[in-house]
C-alpha cells in the first residue's frame, strides 16, 4: 500500500466565521462563499479519487475549524488527537473526536506539548514532524513517541523558518518525489527523495496533495501545475484563492486513511 492511498476522509464544512480565520500579513481576509465554494471543489475531487467522505457541520466558534488536519492525525492503525499551537484552535480537537471515535478502536490524545497535523509530512520510509511556530519541541517528540506506539517511524526535523506548517512548504507527489519551494528543496530533509522545486513566485504550490492516482493542486499556479504534469503526474487543479487568504492549501482540509 503506498503512503498516499485512501479510502476514507474527513471534512467540515466551513462557517460564515472563516472569514476570521487567522492570517499573518495585512491582507483582506477571504468570503464565507468563496471558501465553501473551494471547500465544495475539494469534497468534489477527493470523491472522484475514490473516497468515500464524512463531511462534519460547521463550528462556528471555530473559525480555522475546516482545516481538519490541524487538530488531528490518522493512520488506518489509529487516530491521534493532537494539541494545535494556536490558542484560538486547541478546543478544535475535541470537537474531531466523536467523528474518530466512530472510525477508529484507537484513539489517542498528545500527552503533551504542542502539534499541529500541518506539520507532519508521512514518507515511505518515515513521518516527519516539523517543528514551527504551532509544533513545538515537547509535542513533536511526545508525538513521536505516540506514533512509536502505533509502530511508526517519526522523526523529528527543523525546517527553514518562513513558512507557517511543514506542508504549507512541501508535499509528497509519488513515492520518489516531494515538491517543496526552494528553502524546503535546499533545506537537507528530503535526502533519498527527488525534489521538484517549485517556481518564482509560486511557492505556495508546494501545499498539493496526492490522493490515489491524482495530485490535487491549486489552479492558481500554472508553471508548476505544468512541471507536474511533464513528471508525469494526473494533476487535478483546484481553486484555492479563498482559502490561501488564511493562509491555507490542499492538504489541511482533511483527514485520510485506508480502511485497516
Ligand atoms: C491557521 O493559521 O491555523 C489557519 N488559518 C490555516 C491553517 C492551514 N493549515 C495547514 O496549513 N495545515
Amino acid at each position: 500500500m503506498r503512503v498516499f492511498d485512501f479510502g476514507v476522509a474527513i471534512v467540515r464544512e466551513p462557517g460564515e466565521s472563516v472569514v476570521h480565520g487567522l492570517r499573518e500579513g495585512a491582507h483582506d481576509g477571504p468570503s464565507y462563499e468563496g471558501v465553501k465554494a473551494e471547500h465544495a471543489a475539494y469534497v468534489a475531487a477527493l470523491r472522484r479519487a475514490g473516497l468515500d467522505v464524512e463531511v462534519l457541520a460547521p463550528l462556528e466558534a471555530f473559525p480555522d475549524s475546516v482545516f481538519v488536519e490541524d487538530p488531528a492525525l490518522v493512520f488506518p492503525e489509529g487516530a491521534v488527537l493532537l494539541r494545535p499551537g494556536a490558542q484560538s484552535r486547541i478546543g478544535e480537537a475535541a470537537e474531531l473526536a466523536p467523528a474518530l471515535s466512530r472510525h477508529f478502536e484507537r484513539v489517542v490524545p498528545l500527552p503533551r506539548g504542542f502539534a499541529d497535523g500541518g506539520d507532519v509530512l508521512v514518507t515511505p520510509e518515515a513521518v516527519l514532524i516539523g517543528l514551527s511556530k504551532r509544533t513545538d519541541a515537547q509535542g513533536a517528540r511526545a508525538l513521536a513517541e505516540t506514533l512509536a506506539g502505533f509502530g511508526r517511524a517519526a522523526r523529528v526535523v527543523a525546517p527553514p523558518p518562513g513558512a507557517l506548517h511543514l506542508k504549507t512548504a512541501c508535499a509528497l507527489v509519488d513515492e520518489e518525489t516531494v515538491l517543496a519551494t526552494g528553502p524546503m528543496a535546499r533545506s537537507g530533509l528530503f535526502d533519498g527523495l527527488r525534489v521538484l522545486e517549485t517556481p518564482d513566485g509560486e511557492e505556495a504550490a508546494a501545499n498539493a496533495l496526492r490522493v490515489n492516482d491524482t495530485v490535487l493542486a491549486g489552479a492558481r499556479y500554472p508553471r508548476a501545475l505544468e512541471m507536474l504534469d511533464a513528471h508525469g503526474l494526473r494533476v487535478v487543479p483546484l481553486p484555492t484563492d479563498q482559502i490561501a487568504r488564511v493562509d491555507a492549501g490542499l492538504s489541511c482540509m482533511s483527514l485520510r486513511w485506508k480502511r485497516g
